[in-house]
């Protein structure tokens, strides 16, 4: 049995930092797959917090280079501060999103209590544009690079500390899609990024490995971020943004079986599942998989 622990549920009904509509339906969708009912067997204690407001709909946006900023700046406040409340409480915050633009108010509320935990950000994507290279003005593509203390204010400065992270301790795993700038941004920042070619080369259990152990270096643990289109479509349709070539579902339940074991977990957000265009649900029960995996399930 994992360590016991109380996970705060944090639900975010957000979408409008992406360019597709439906992410915001994605909490739901996972609760339906079960995901409180797998905690529970596994000992731990769910507190199903309220739902986070979300914006009104039907309320014309935009407003490039940064579509929807007031919109995403007051949704991640709100956020900031349910992460704050339940890290305070000695809980595991566990964020349902939502887009991927989620995770600034989520790294702002762990910055809120002082810490500064290393990220492994699990993801096709690198989310390291600012409003200057951003091909799409999305905020998804945008809140590594802000957490990290670059890009529009409003986003940078959520909350203080800016910056929320130490890029010596920020680490990409199964990327594939990136922009010009971001290729830019890691090179200048040094940033450790896992492609996929990498994943292939060495196995996904050496890149974890050096994953863990180059996020987890520091005092504070590390914050995983999970983007679900980090998976290949093929076993994770779900989700706005797909990109072939993605993880196997065992190589992505392998590394979370790697951080459960590391049990250097202490915050997690699960993001970008979108029912809309989901096939029976499936990306979502894989996201109850995987969750289910990093706290504690063993397949024996
Ligand atoms: N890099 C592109 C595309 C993208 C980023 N994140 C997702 N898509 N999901 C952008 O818009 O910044
Ligand atoms: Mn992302
Ligand atoms: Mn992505």
């Amino acid at each position: 049995m994992p360590t016991r622990q109380t996970v705060s549920l944090l639900k975010a009904p957000f979408d409008l930092g992406a360019g597709t509509r439906g992410s915001c339906l994605g909490p739901e969708a996972i609760l339906h797959a079960g995901l409180i009912e797998r905690l529970e067997a596994l000992g731990h204690t769910v507190l199903s917090e309220p739902s986070l407001p979300s914006p009104r709909k039907g309320v014309v946006f935009s407003n490039l280079p940064l579509l929807n900023l007031p919109q995403t700046v007051s949704f991640n406040r709100y956020l900031a501060s349910a992460v704050h409340k339940a890290v305070a409480k000695g809980h595991f915050p566990l964020l349902l999103g939502g887009d991927h633009s989620l995770a600034i108010g989520s790294l702002a509320g762990l910055a809120l209590n002082g810490r500064q935990p290393g990220v492994l950000w699990i993801d096709a994507h690198a989310d390291l544009n600012t409003e200057a290279t951003s091909p799409t003005g999305n905020i998804h593509g945008m809140s590594l690079a802000a957490s990290l203390g670059f890009g529009h204010p409003h986003l940078t400065g959520l909350r203080p500390p800016s910056p929320k992270l130490d890029p010596a301790r920020v680490v990409l795993v199964a990327s594939r899609d990136l922009d010009p700038g971001e290729r830019e941004f890691i090179r200048r920042t040094g940033i450790r990024c896992f492609t996929m070619q990498d994943i292939d080369r060495w196995g996904m259990g050496t890149v974890m490995e050096e994953a863990i152990a180059t996020a987890g270096s520091g005092p504070d643990g590390i914050h995983l971020s999970f983007d679900v289109d980090s998976v290949d479509p093929s076993a994770a349709p779900g989700t706005g943004t797909v990109v072939p070539g993605g993880l196997t579902v065992r190589e992505a339940r392998m590394a979370m079986e790697m951080l459960q074991e590391s049990g250097l977990v202490s915050s997690a957000d699960f993001v970008e599942v979108n029912p809309l265009l989901d096939l029976r649900n499936q990306t979502a029960e894989l996201a109850v998989d995987l969750i289910a995996a990093l706290l504690g399930e063993r397949l024996l």
